[in-house]
């Protein structure tokens, strides 16, 4: 039974006066702002980043500001329900579409928040992990754990884009997050992705695994648009078609706080998520979808990045007659499962 509490408007002004005088305050008058009925009341807006409209924004900062007064030349996509100025998506998700043009160099850093870069457009650009020079391509997922030195180049011809997401605004809320600065990490040579190619098949050395907490930094897209491909293959016409960018060593996701999956959906496919507690952002790769958020509904061209708040259910729809459309999503699932917060609602 939920029945009216008192207000703070309801107590004498003095009496309020003494409590906060010794950094005090009254539960009850709050108790409903901070444990609403049945649901949370999320502050994340379901929110549309058209990347048309963003584009020449971002192409006009690399004329504006050169990138050794950016260090990393970003706009961010801040979901107005937080207020802009929060530079947040949802509650534990930052989002910034990254510009770096030709011949330009990112200098190295390190920082708690975990970061993962899915690339938009261009080619040539590089980003160097932990010593690993990791090529930057269109749909490829680049991982930046937690505490890796990172930086980025760019060798190629055009600008490259890509879409960063951080657990930025969690590790900040924790007042966990600090950056260093850098030197320009040396390289060394070989690529995770080919020695974890094959699922189910780890390299073995002969007295211990290596126990690297983060194996494997890059996921081509060319291996998970197959994997989706022959995924799709085996499964019915009505199973949502999704993988998860796992670590290959440990089949858990692949970093701590944010998780990662890619979906394809099928020529004219609907498909609806039912509501779960994480908040979830979605990017198109390719295709032409429409995401209905509750009574929000976005038309989503390619490169286009939209998010919805937990506790809502998601429709996602294949707008195209013939054609899979391919679909990126981040969310909050893991940091959810291991508070022991994680919730469906069907
Ligand atoms: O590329 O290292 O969007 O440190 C925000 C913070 C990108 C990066 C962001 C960062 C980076």
């Amino acid at each position: 039974m939920s029945h009216e509490l008192g207000r703070l408007e309801d107590l004498p002004a003095d009496y309020v006066a003494a409590l906060r005088a010794l950094n005090l305050v009254p539960l009850w008058p709050s108790l409903r702002a901070v444990l609403p009925p049945d649901k949370p009341v999320p502050a994340t807006r379901a929110t549309h980043w058209a990347y048309e409209a963003l584009r020449p924004l971002l192409l006009k900062a690399g004329e504006l500001t050169p990138i050794e007064k950016a260090e990393r030349r970003v706009l961010v996509l801040a979901n107005p329900g937080h207020g802009l100025e929060k530079m947040q998506a949802s509650a534990a998700i930052y989002l910034g579409m990254q510009l770096l043009l030709p011949g330009e160099w990112a200098p190295s850093h390190r920082h708690t928040p975990n970061a993962v870069r899915m690339i938009v457009e261009g080619e040539g650009a590089y980003t160097t992990v932990d010593g690993e020079k990791l090529p930057m391509s269109r749909g490829d997922l680049i991982l930046t754990p937690t505490g890796l030195w990172h930086e980025h180049g760019h060798d190629g011809r055009q600008p490259v884009v890509w879409l960063d997401v951080l657990d930025l605004p969690l590790v900040h809320y924790l007042e966990a997050s600090y950056h260093l600065p850098g030197v320009r990490q040396p390289v060394h040579p070989g690529a995770a992705e080919r020695r974890y190619a094959r699922g189910g098949l780890l390299p073995t050395p002969y007295f211990q695994r290596a126990a690297k907490a983060y194996p494997m930094l890059r996921y081509p897209w060319a291996e998970a648009r197959a994997a989706l491909l022959a995924l799709a293959g085996e499964l019915g016409a009505d199973e949502p078609v999704q993988i998860t960018y796992a670590n290959p060593e440990t089949g858990a996701h692949a970093q701590n706080i944010l998780g990662f999956y890619a979906l394809m959906l099928r020529p004219g496919q609907t498909l609806t998520l039912p509501a779960r507690s994480p908040a979830c952002v979605f990017h198109l790769i390719e295709g032409g979808v429409t995401v209905q958020a509750g009574p929000d509904t976005f038309t989503l061209a390619e490169a286009d990045t939209c998010c919805a708040p937990g506790y809502t259910p998601v429709t996602l729809g294949n707008r195209a007659g013939h054609g899979p459309a391919f679909v990126f999503l981040a969310d909050e699932t893991p940091l959810h499962c291991k508070l022991g917060v994680y919730e469906e609602r069907r």
